[in-house]
């Protein structure tokens, strides 16, 4: 050969997009075309973008494959760069072109021409000459660096895993997965939203559960709308004063996800006093008996999709008339750093609907959501001091009895303290 390496820069078109906005697949798939063509990896690095859109390189002895891809286009970009002639760039093209079921236009271009560039003596000082540099093709285990990310235009929140998909189910309502990250465990997402992760789920769902189960003065009959995952309905459970708990998920998938790999999450689906319906949970409220819950629960997604309507006011009018006379209500309300409008919209919302003091908002960190602060919104039937009306012995007892890891009655009071920048979103 008379130059260095072989770059070939290839124009995908017409792909399958679902491949082309699975990082999973293409991530396999940039490892099967190098090692067909006979190159050693020794590394990949993958991103997935939301709402679409993968990037990503493989690293191979031989120099590196990398991909950009447009699903919304149907499009990728590729370029396969190969030194030396023991790897045939063209024969990791065929491959791709089969994994991506593409149409294509590509051009060779000859890297580092050696009637162009002559080889000088160089030798660098430190040669890698020590046999522990070398790379055992045999036992090598390729570095796969694949991440998920969970991102608006602005910001984002990244987790590594390790390129396998455990769940993957596209439902008529959305897409639920279950990865595998490296820092946190299983995690749920849907829509590319992380859900919940099994080192840090217990945040959000003893938050959801306990700041108001410890101001209610009663707790027989519960009310969740979501929570397929399990851990809100864990946490309800821990008070013997639940009688029954329905729980309305709208997406099997969630609950098949959760019964399958989830199981610091799924430990209550069996107890005989849930009664578990999979359907719409809107349709569900609007169609109850009035004054029929002592506390209703609303542990959805983010705004999209079918949670849509959890964020709406005809929602929360029919989530008031099914409470009982003292009855409380709490939502997820997303986060004032990264949904700052959705989270003041749904306050005036419930405000309108339950009175201008009977809606409080609590914060607490939810380290894998984006930005990591969280809301979580209650309203209640009756005016309360939320920070206060509540028994402080009883609630550091049962903190401490059922080995809870975040809530305490300290933690009660303080996330109902709100920061001014909080305070000002919602006085506006
Ligand atoms: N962006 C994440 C918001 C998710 C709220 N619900 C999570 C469900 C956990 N049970």
């Amino acid at each position: 050969m008379n130059a260095l390496g072989r770059h070939i820069l290839v124009e995908f078109t017409g792909c399958n997009a679902d491949v082309l906005n699975d990082v999973s697949a293409i991530e396999k798939s940039m490892i099967q075309a190098a090692q067909t063509a006979g190159a050693t990896v020794i590394s990949s690095n993958f991103h997935h973008f939301s709402p679409w859109g993968v990037s990503g390189v493989v690293v191979i002895q031989e120099s590196h494959l990398a991909i950009h891809t447009w699903p919304e286009y149907r499009y990728a970009s590729v370029d396969l760069f190969t030194c030396g002639d023991t790897v045939d760039p063209w024969v990791s093209f065929d491959c791709l072109k089969k994994a991506l079921e593409a149409s294509y236009s590509a051009i060779e271009l000859n890297r580092g021409a050696l009637n162009i560039i002559k080889k000088s003596d160089y030798k660098p000082l430190n040669g890698r000459v020590d046999p522990a540099h070398q790379i055992d093709t045999k036992n090598f285990k390729i570095q796969r660096n694949v991440w998920f990310t969970d991102k608006d235009d602005m910001q984002a929140l990244s987790l590594r895993y390790n390129g396998d998909v455990l769940f993957d189910e596209k439902t008529p309502y959305q897409q639920v997965r279950v990865f595998d990250t490296m820092a946190y465990g299983k995690m749920l997402a849907i829509n590319n939203m992380v859900m919940c992760t099994e080192r840090d789920e217990f945040h959000y769902h003893e938050m959801i559960v306990h700041p108001v189960a410890q101001l209610s003065k009663k707790l027989k009959n519960v009310l969740v709308i979501g929570g397929g995952d399990g851990g809100t309905i864990r946490e309800l459970f821990k008070y013997s004063s639940v009688e029954s708990v329905t729980m309305v998920e709208i997406d099997e998938a969630v609950i098949n996800a959760s019964k399958k790999f989830l199981n610091t999450m799924n430990v209550e689906f069996s107890n005989p006093k849930l009664s578990l319906i999979v359907g719409d949970g809107i349709d569900f409220v609007k169609k109850a008996k009035p004054e029929t819950y002592d506390l209703v629960i609303v542990d959805g997604s983010d705004p999209v999709g079918p949670a849509e309507g959890l964020f709406s006011k005809a929602f929360y009018a029919d989530c008031a008339r099914v409470l009982t006379a003292e009855g409380m209500l709490v939502t997820q309300g997303e986060s004032p750093m990264f949904h700052k409008n959705t989270f003041v919209e749904l306050n005036h919302c419930l405000k309108d609907i339950f009175g201008m003091q009977k809606v409080y908002t609590m914060l607490f960190h939810a380290t894998t959501y984006p930005s990591g602060m969280w809301s979580l919104m209650v309203a209640s039937k009756r005016t309360l001091n939320p920070k206060a009306d509540f028994d402080k012995t009883k609630a550091a007892e049962f903190s401490k009895q059922k080995k809870l890891k975040y809530y305490n009655e300290e933690i009660h009071t303080a996330a109902f303290c709100l920061p001014n920048f909080v305070r000002d979103l919602l006085e506006s």
